[in-house]
């Protein structure tokens, strides 16, 4: 397919853009002059959208937005599930200038407060499903707010027509908030142009996707990695985007690929050891894809194995973050090792260094940098961090690498304590501080530890106030504790009792020697 009309991409595959445009032009209203006004661009359980319906309902939630007295550069904080709703607000937002904002939904009310006072947001929108934890951040720090059904409601007043506000391609567009190891979410800041580079550079032309594909993502759209399989690469291409609000299981999923019937399906590598758990208990039918993508943590080789001997597709690992927007090393259809990342995306350039910041010989590992032009441009308010992170045009991903004979590179840890966990950011010392909470615990160290599918878990290290006091029910009680206080992914499947924990001589923790 040919690309949107002032598009291009040039040596090196750098993209040029117009000087003056809006990245909503050939998101989503393209497609009515090339005539896919009738055809589905989201599907669900319930509703098809039509790009048609598309085009409109963006105008109607830009005109909303504007008449609840937003205002171009302010920021729309959306806590929202897998529904057509979430591409209303994103594009009606970015449509009319206003910058959107979607958080995992699966967080706690502090963090949400956090949120709302850090990006200073004027208005939220969320999901009823989530109302228990948005009203006590609420509380906490005011902000207007609605939920999505409200927002629905007022959409069918508004206008169906909505100028673009044009902006450079390099203007701010919307952000992505990222956990540290330390300290609170960091908001990266993405300009107009990023979803465009990803989309063509690892959407079109890594993966292929094109005007026939069926996208389904079972990782959500609030995470960088389904934000482009489930809505940005579908609507590059003019395809269809499967949409489900349930937390993924292998029954859903399965269920999703039987009734939708996809070419290409998005997951992470814990999901996908449910699936090959499930598939043990007999066949499901999964003939309509074309591949599987796998992300958000390293996929073991051996699960690349079994899911090929089962369902005789592969799944084509690669590394991405909330900085780069999407994957800027994978496998392809035509190129791929298991148990590597793969090979750098054309247009992405890669460097591993040493502490240095010079090249390492060849082979050996270092750390990973990456030259981006879907580069968040700065984290929000935080600019220590951005120069820690972003060094003369580079980004710091925090990984450590190593590259092959053949040029596969492959993944060998993090350089900080950070944990991923179902794909998604864990820090340790948000565990340990919650743990502490709890009245017997004197002190708690959380490191990593491989699962029997050698994926990372939590696992927690405890020292209690009184000695010989840890069993099976305080252990109960632990993980309950974490469950209900941080994200429910967050707590340690396994706690170990001690006596002291591992310090420096100025008493901070030494998480390395704890590791299993
Ligand atoms: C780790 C991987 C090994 C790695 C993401 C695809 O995961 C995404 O973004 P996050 O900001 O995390 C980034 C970090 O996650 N990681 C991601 N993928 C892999 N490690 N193998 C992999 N295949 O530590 C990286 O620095 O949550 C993934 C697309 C968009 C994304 N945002």
């Amino acid at each position: 397919m040919a690309l949107p009309s002032g598009i291009s991409f040039g040596p090196g595959l750098t993209v040029h853009l117009p000087d003056q445009f809006n990245v909503a032009m050939p998101f989503i209203d393209r497609h009515l002059g090339e005539g896919r006004g009738d055809k589905a661009a989201i599907r669900t359980a319930q509703e098809t959208v039509t790009y048609g319906e598309l085009v409109e309902r963006v105008n109607r939630a830009g005109n909303t937005l504007l008449s609840l007295g937003m205002k171009p550069g302010d920021r729309l904080m959306m806590v929202v599930k897998d529904c057509p709703a979430f591409f209303y607000l994103f594009w009606g937002a970015i449509k009319a200038g206003i910058v959107p904002v979607p958080p995992n939904t699966l967080l706690r009310a502090p963090d949400y407060a956090y949120m709302f006072e850090d990006s200073d947001c004027t208005l939220v929108v969320y999901s009823s499903e989530f109302a228990g934890e948005i009203e006590v951040a609420l509380e906490q720090v005011p902000v207007q707010a609605l939920t999505v059904d409200t927002f629905l409601a007022e959409m069918a007043g508004a206008s169906d027509e909505l100028e673009p506000r044009l902006a450079a391609p390099t203007d701010d567009c919307f952000w992505l908030y990222s956990s540290g190891s330390t300290g609170r979410p960091k908001g990266a800041v993405h300009a107009q142009r990023d979803m465009v580079v990803t989309s063509e550079l690892y959407g079109v032309r890594v993966l292929g996707v094109g005007e026939d594909d069926i996208s389904y993502s079972a990782a959500k759209l609030f995470f960088a990695y389904g934000l482009g399989n489930g809505m940005t690469f579908p609507l590059w291409t003019g395809s269809t985007a499967v949409l489900d609000d349930r937390r993924p299981t292998p029954d859903t999923t399965f269920g999703n690929i039987e009734t939708f019937k996809p070419t290409l399906y998005y997951g992470v590598p814990t999901l996908y050891a449910a699936q090959l758990a499930a598939l043990e208990t007999g066949p499901r039918d999964l003939s309509s894809l074309r591949a599987c993508v796998s992300a958000g943590e390293a996929l073991p080789a051996d699960m690349f194995r079994r899911w090929q001997e089962k369902t005789g597709t592969v799944i084509l690992d690669g590394i991405g973050s909330t900085e780069a927007l999407h994957i800027f090393i994978g496998n392809s259809l035509a190129d791929h090792r298991p148990g590597t990342s793969g090979k750098p995306v054309p247009g992405y350039q890669v460097r591993i260094l040493d502490e240095k910041g010079d090249p390492v010989p060849a082979g050996e590992s270092g750390g990973l940098w990456i030259k981006a032009e879907s580069a968040a441009k700065y984290y929000w308010n935080k600019p220590e961090k951005t120069a820690e992170t972003m060094v003369n045009g580079w980004l710091n991903t925090g990984d450590t690498y190593r590259e092959d004979p053949d040029g596969y590179l492959i993944y060998e840890g993090r350089s900080d304590d950070m944990l991923k966990v179902g794909g998604i950011w864990c820090s340790p010392v948000e565990i340990e501080s919650c743990l502490v909470g709890h009245p017997a615990v004197l002190e708690a160290a959380v490191v990593g530890q491989a699962d029997d599918e050698t994926l990372i878990k939590p696992k927690a290290i405890v020292v209690l106030k009184q000695p010989g006091g840890g069993g099976a029910a305080l252990t109960e009680e632990l993980m309950a504790l974490c469950k209900t206080t941080l994200a429910p992914y967050k707590y340690p499947r396994w706690v170990e009792y001690v006596t002291e924990l591992p310090k420096t001589a100025t008493g901070k923790i030494q998480r390395f020697k704890l590791r299993g």
